[in-house]
């Protein structure tokens, strides 16, 4: 039974309302941080800190599923699942405010802790959540009101109009509000930043110049140099940091003998150098895309670290990016006369693109990123592995990280059907720091044949391979494995990337018609 003394908002009205409320909260918070502190937004923050606490398991199948999507569907995740509480907080107050409004502050107040415990963000930084709470409450409680004045006048003309007006205009206005505080957050300008580094670059020696014949990308391998847009893209930052290199200072200390501060003048008034180094992601699957070759241009990481003066008993440089991502890197590699290892500044001779770490990023020929390429480096602390737990060891990924000598087939693309005769079958193999000596291939099971190998630029960089077989019309199966100097064989035993990367054969299944 209808109860006549309180009116009840109709459930499309009740449901929009909640919808707008959320709305409002989400521009009011994204403009506000726009002006204060872009990562302090609480749609961002708060999907930073889903993206922290997410167990590595999920972490590792968002990679594996959405690849460098992971972000988009995470926000869009995010959007669904805000949308679906304003309208279930909308419908459950359709005769008071009360569940809509403590929605409005349970939101706000998770937004606040989200910015609270981000190691990046001043306490500054809280009045953007705050503002969200605010917004997100007054427009619920706002419209709440006129709706149920809609209600008690039985749909008078002008209480209904106030209510249609009132809500498009905080449509509207959370809309240009979340615009605003969008182009706002980008006013950091990193093109003109990368543009006054662009001239500096050609000042480096140059790399080990790449022979011809260094890939097969006409039989279907990658090329070998990855155009920086192609190179695969791999980190925990919802946001991409927009840092600017004239604001950009880094702080070597801890166990050293002088602590340096270097700003970006002082790095590049070093010696430059170029070196063309492979990397790979830990969260590599056998046969999978995040593997990329640049040539990067920047200083030698050794040099900083003698000039520095390691003490005895560091084991560990811990670095930490301006978002507040950590890495620990053995020191050990990091020492190694020939390791050369960089704190690099350009990719394929243009600056570092913001998504690969402007203005300055860790490159470690041999190491997967996790341990050993700090994307927005501004920390690095000389310490001992007892001392510090970085990011992704805390979640259980290995403390060394050595890339493993891995091969994959490119081509055929699996499932192809392939005209009958001579089949090309192409792929590329890498064993960062080692260098790669032999690849074999073989189809069916049958035996293995030594695959011819490109030109090699140096041992940090990968090799791709082909071979040729005559095929009868069916379906066929193509693996390949690669040999590295050390002497080591890939193993054909399958081993999941956690924790210390994938190891198993590549194959394809293809069909000759
Ligand atoms: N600041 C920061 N640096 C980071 C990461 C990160 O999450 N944050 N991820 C690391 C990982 S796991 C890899 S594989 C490489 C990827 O570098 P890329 O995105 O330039 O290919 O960056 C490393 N550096
Ligand atoms: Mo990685």
């Amino acid at each position: 039974m209808e109860d006549m003394d309180t009116p009840r908002i109709p459930a499309p009205a009740a449901a929009l309302i909640g919808l707008l409320g959320v709305l409002a909260a989400l521009g009011a918070g994204h403009l506000a941080a726009g002006v204060l502190e872009p990562g302090a937004s609480p749609l961002l923050a708060v999907g930073n800190a889903a993206i922290d606490a997410t167990p590595a398991v999920v972490k590792d199948f968002a990679v594996r599923t959405f690849g460098t999507a992971d972000k988009l569907v995470l926000l869009i995740g995010m959007a669904v699942v805000l949308a679906g509480l304003g309208v279930l907080a909308g419908l459950l107050s359709r005769r008071a405010p009360r569940a809509g409004q403590a929605l409005a502050v349970g939101l706000g107040a998770l937004g606040m802790l989200a910015v609270y415990t981000r190691p990046d963000l001043g306490q500054f930084a809280l009045l953007a959540p705050a503002v969200s709470l605010f917004a997100g409450l007054g427009a619920f409680t706002w419209l709440h009101g006129r709706a149920l004045d809609v209600r008690a006048t039985d749909g008078l003309a002008q209480d209904r109009r106030r209510f249609l007006l009132g809500s498009v205009a905080i449509a509207a206005g959370a809309g240009l509000s979340g615009l605003a505080g969008q182009l706002l957050g980008r006013r950091v300008d990193v093109a003109a930043s990368q543009d006054t580094v662009a001239p500096v670059l050609p000042r480096a020696a140059k790399a080990t110049p790449i022979p011809p014949g260094a890939d097969f990308a006409a039989d279907g391998t990658p090329t070998f140099l990855t155009p920086n847009a192609d190179f695969y893209r791999i980190d925990t930052a919802f946001s991409v940091p927009r840092l600017r290199a004239e604001d950009w200072e880094l702080r070597i200390h801890g166990m050293v003998e002088r602590e340096l501060r270097i700003s970006f003048a002082d790095l590049v008034n070093r010696p430059l150098v170029e070196r063309t180094i492979t990397m790979t992601c830990v969260s590599n699957e056998v046969g999978g895309p995040y593997v990329s070759t640049a040539t990067f241009t920047g200083v030698d990481l050794r040099a900083l670290l003698l000039e520095a003066g390691v003490k005895t008993g560091a084991d560990q440089l811990a670095t930490t990016s301006s978002d507040g991502w950590t890495c620990g890197t053995p020191l050990s590699v990091l020492l190694e006369p020939d390791r050369g290892a960089l704190l690099a500044i350009g990719m394929n001779g243009r600056p570092l693109p913001a998504e690969h770490g402007f203005p300055v990023r860790m490159v470690t020929p041999g190491l997967y990123g996790y341990v050993g390429a700090t994307k927005w480096i501004v920390e690095a602390e000389v310490t001992t592995f007892a001392d510090f737990e970085p990011y992704w060891i805390r979640r259980g990924w290995g403390r060394l990280g050595p890339v493993k000598t891995q091969s994959r087939v490119d081509r055929p693309n699996g499932f192809a059907k392939v005209p009958a005769g001579r089949v090309v079958v192409a792929g590329t193999a890498w064993a960062q720091h080692t260098g790669v000596s032999t690849v074999e291939v073989r189809v069916d099971g049958g035996p293995w044949r030594t695959a011819t190998l490109s030109a090699e630029s140096t041992v940090d960089t990968w090799r791709m391979w082909r071979a040729e077989f005559d095929l009868a019309p069916g379906g066929h199966t193509v693996e390949c494995r690669a040999t590295d100097r050390s002497g080591y064989t890939q193993t054909a035993q399958r081993a999941d990337v956690v924790p210390d990367g994938a190891t198993g054969w590549h194959s394809k299944f293809f069909t000759v018609t």
